[in-house]
């Protein structure tokens, strides 16, 4: 039998695969195979099983989806207890621990291997012949709790274990934790949809392995680390702890790759200090590290105090949690005047920083913690998210405290603040009459990696709008030399006015009527300024008048107005993202720029049109065809252009767009209430132009094979006159876009295409920004941290750990010359 008709030969052969996969994704970070590819695996694996039960193991990848458990978790005694750590706080601790083993064993020369100690949950993982059987919770490190079933949910977790010598019997420990990035991005769905939000990633993980019903676990993105053993029957593991790790690897385990074998005090001390300054970039919280004498029989020999090895320690970094009091609530108002409540609290130090602000997310986060003014507060600051209040203790909770409740009127502008339809967010709905709108507009408009205007900072584009000289962002390009100056010197203290006028606020009558004197007398004698004067000044608290500061002014004016005009040039790109709609970030900009190359195309186009761009969704693309759809948003578009803003690199668009737009996906993009694709089809066949549509009766789209309840509804939706045009305009798209030649965009060919490329160090010609764009526009990914996926590594003076794992990796690397010669030879 072939094993195409042999089912359990199938079955065996893609249990294979998915367990290769899943070794590669989790524990050698090389995945070897897309996701979609996996999921289509596993979904045949699961048909086949379906058909013949006869073949489903307890460890197939398909048995991972998570069943109900009884109403508690059932109590497991460990057969060795789970330890628990000592810890240190200081150097002189640590030093401490190192002398002790030194003075016991009798051992100058010590080698630990040193670990981050990830903040999650410890658990027991328990293997008898390979198989995965039991996995328990620490509980008070005697007995745990039986989680098993939420357990083999985690994918990270090895169902049966690889290659071959396990003993019999393998406990395994470590931890689940919950990665940074998958806890944000759950957070902001549990936000969005009013589920419920995770405190942290700690709570996510614990609260996550604590659900009876393990289909809840399985939906919750958790990793694992093993970093122990505990029983060991029937067979041997390394005399080494650093053998072990490596041991437990090669057997399907994941591992942190950043443990080390380091020696003496000072080998662990600048471990701490390395994954100390790393600590924000990690992809998960931790919250020290770990030392542990690496040898077997040193540890046998040091032996155990109460609960806790004398063998290892944990060394704690700051915490990224601390309490303190809300001050005060406030509304910032945003860009887009999405109005975000932002507490403003009694300076509190987290995880080495002062922090006095930490965001509270929104309305509904609020009343979901009922934080109130005067409330004790947790704040955290983790990675390089922004400081946040997760909790709030009630039991410190004050008299007299009031529920807090949302604004009804913008602080800034007094326009009603509004809640869109099921939105989680508020919006001052002043729009660009909001002084703080126009702010933030103007301030991302001019931001690096928008237009790229140097010099114009926060102040001053408040200065701007304040003055009422800048409206909106076409108005930077009407500014002159003069008025700048003469802004910036009334606004400042840059001349003997504004000197004055800074100075009648702080000084006494007497004091000042000296001063204008003074200034009287000096003016236009020369560059100094009377000794008396100066010494006013410093009297007063103010610091001494500096006569260059006018010509500091002025230069600093000149390079703004050369900004701008540089700025005028710019990229679709740029100029897209610049624009600061809502949802478009610059990855967006820059996948629109590429498939469809030109701004007036894209500002005609209706919405549905968006969806056609890769990873572009429904509420983007609405949020494009919103902005596009109001008419200040075009004039604005229109007065930069007319006052000379050039999108350099204008082209046709992809070829790969007019391939993919017909009337059926255009129909299904339409998001007509019923009308799935497949009844989409239906009604392309039958009525391929717009007006056919518009003007069809009901029993019209049912003889055309329609079900009643679609027809129905798309009657109705057609009834709305601005759905009728917008059917319309998206069904002219076919035609505008056939009058364009079409051709394959830059995205999808070049030199780099299909190559990952790491930027690291300093580089000479140009930023490494700006290199990296180069190097994309001839194909390649740009990437932020090297793998054995990555092709080649471009490092500059003074790269540091990437160049390393490039090395050690054996990936190649580029000086600055080769990227240099490389660009030349493909400009
Ligand atoms: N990385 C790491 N975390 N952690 C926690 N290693 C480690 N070891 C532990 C614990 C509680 O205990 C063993 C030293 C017994």
């Amino acid at each position: 039998m072939t094993q195409a008709n042999d089912p359990a030969a199938r079955v065996a052969a893609l249990r294979e695969q998915l367990d290769d996969a899943s070794y590669r994704y989790h524990v050698l970070d090389e995945p070897n195979i897309p996701d979609a590819e996996y999921d289509r695996l596993l979904r045949a694996l699961d048909e086949l099983e379906a058909a013949h039960p006869e073949l489903v193991t307890p460890d197939s990848p398909t048995q991972r989806v998570g069943a109900l458990a009884e109403s508690k978790f059932a109590e497991v005694r460990h057969a060795i207890p789970m330890l628990s750590l000592g810890n240190a706080f200081d150097d002189e601790e640590v030093a401490d621990f190192v002398r002790r083993i030194s003075e016991k064993l009798g051992r100058k020369r010590l080698t630990f291997s040193a670990e981050p100690k990830l903040d999650g949950l410890a658990i027991s993982l328990r293997y008898e012949h390979g198989m995965f059987v039991q996995g328990a919770t620490r509980g008070d490190g005697a007995t745990g709790e039986d989680v098993t079933a939420n357990l083999r949910t985690v994918k990270a977790i090895p169902l049966k274990l690889r290659g071959t010598g396990w003993p019999d019997v393998l406990e395994v420990r470590g931890e689940v934790y919950m990665p940074r990035a998958a806890f944000e991005a759950y957070n902001e769905q549990a936000r969005l949809h009013g589920g419920k939000v995770l405190a942290n990633p700690r709570n996510g993980a614990a609260g996550s392995l604590r659900q009876l019903d393990a289909r809840v676990t399985a939906q919750r993105p958790l990793a694992f680390f093993a970093y122990g053993t505990g029983a060991v029957e029937g067979g041997a593991l390394p005399d080494s702890h650093s053998g072990v790790l490596k041991q437990l690897r090669a057997w399907g385990f994941p591992v942190s790759d950043l443990s080390q074998l380091v020696q003496g005090a000072d080998g662990l001390l600048a471990f701490y200090r390395d994954i100390g300054a790393r600590r924000d970039g990690l992809a998960f919280d931790i919250d020290g590290v770990v030392y542990k004498l690496d040898d077997a029989e040193g540890q046998r020999e040091m032996g155990f105090v109460s609960r806790a090895p004398r063998w290892a320690i944990a060394h704690k970094f700051p915490a990224q949690e601390q309490s303190t009091t809300l001050r005060d609530i406030e509304i910032q108002i945003g860009r887009t005047g999405a109005a975000t409540p932002v507490a403003r609290l009694e300076p509190v130090q987290v995880a080495g920083v002062i922090v006095t602000n930490a965001t509270l997310h929104n309305a509904d986060q609020i009343e979901r913690l009922d934080a109130r003014i005067g409330d004790t507060v947790i704040v955290r600051r983790a990675g390089d998210v922004i400081p946040e209040v997760v909790s709030v203790i009630e039991a410190q909770r004050p008299p007299g405290t009031q529920p807090w409740q949302m604004p009804t009127h913008c602080p800034v502008c007094g326009s009603d603040i509004v809640r869109e339809e099921g939105a989680a967010a508020w919006r001052c709905s002043g729009e660009l009459s909001c002084p703080a709108q126009r702010k933030e507009a103007i301030r991302h408009f001019v931001s690096r990696r928008a237009m790229d205007v140097d010099g114009l900072g926060e102040k001053f584009i408040e200065v701007l709008v304040d003055a009422g000289v800048v409206q909106g962002v076409a108005d930077l390009y009407k500014l002159d030399l003069d008025l700048l100056l003469q802004l910036r010197l009334v606004t400042g203290a840059e001349t003997p006015e504004g000197f004055l006028r800074e100075a009648r606020e702080h000084l006494p009558s007497g004091a000042y009527a000296k001063l204008e004197a003074t200034v009287a007398s000096v003016r236009g004698e020369g560059e100094e300024a009377p000794d008396t004067w100066q010494a006013d000044l410093l009297r007063a608290g103010l610091p001494a008048f500096d006569w260059n500061r006018k010509k500091i002014a002025t230069k600093w004016a000149e390079n703004l107005i050369e900004a701008l005009d540089k700025s005028r040039q710019t990229t679709l790109e740029r100029f897209l993202f610049a624009l600061g709609i809502d949802h478009v970030g610059e990855s967006t900009a820059k996948a629109l720029a590429a498939w469809f190359g030109d701004l007036q195309l894209i500002r005609g186009l209706p919405w549905p049109v968006f969806k056609r761009v890769p990873d572009v969704g429904g509420e983007v693309a609405r949020s494009l065809g919103g902005f596009f759809a109001q008419d200040g948003n075009q004039q604005a578009i229109d007065d930069l252009l007319a006052r000379g803003v050039q999108i350099g690199d204008t082209h046709v668009p992809s070829g790969l767009l007019r391939e993919g737009l017909d009337l059926l996906t255009l129909l299904a993009d339409l998001e007509i209430p019923k009308l799935t694709k497949v009844r989409a089809e239906t009604l392309a066949a039958a009525m391929p132009n717009a007006d056919d549509i518009v003007d069809a009766e009901l029993e019209t789209l049912i003889g055309v094979g329609l079900p009643k309840d679609t027809a129905a509804a798309l009657v109705g939706w057609l009834e709305d006159d601005a759905h009728v045009q917008l059917l319309r305009r998206t069904l002219d798209t076919l035609a505008t876009l056939d009058a364009i030649t079409p051709q394959q965009a830059a995205i999808e060919t070049g030199p780099l295409t299909g190559q990952t490329v790491v930027l690291t160090g300093g580089l000479e010609a140009m930023s490494r920004d700006e290199a990296g764009a180069k190097l994309e526009a001839l194909g390649a990914k740009v990437a932020g941290s090297v793998s054995k996926k990555t092709s080649f590594v471009v490092a500059g003076a003074e790269a540091g750990s990437k160049l390393k794992k490039a090395q050690d990796l054996g990936i190649d690397v580029w000086d600055e010359a080769k990227l240099l010669a490389f660009l030349d030879q493909h400009a």
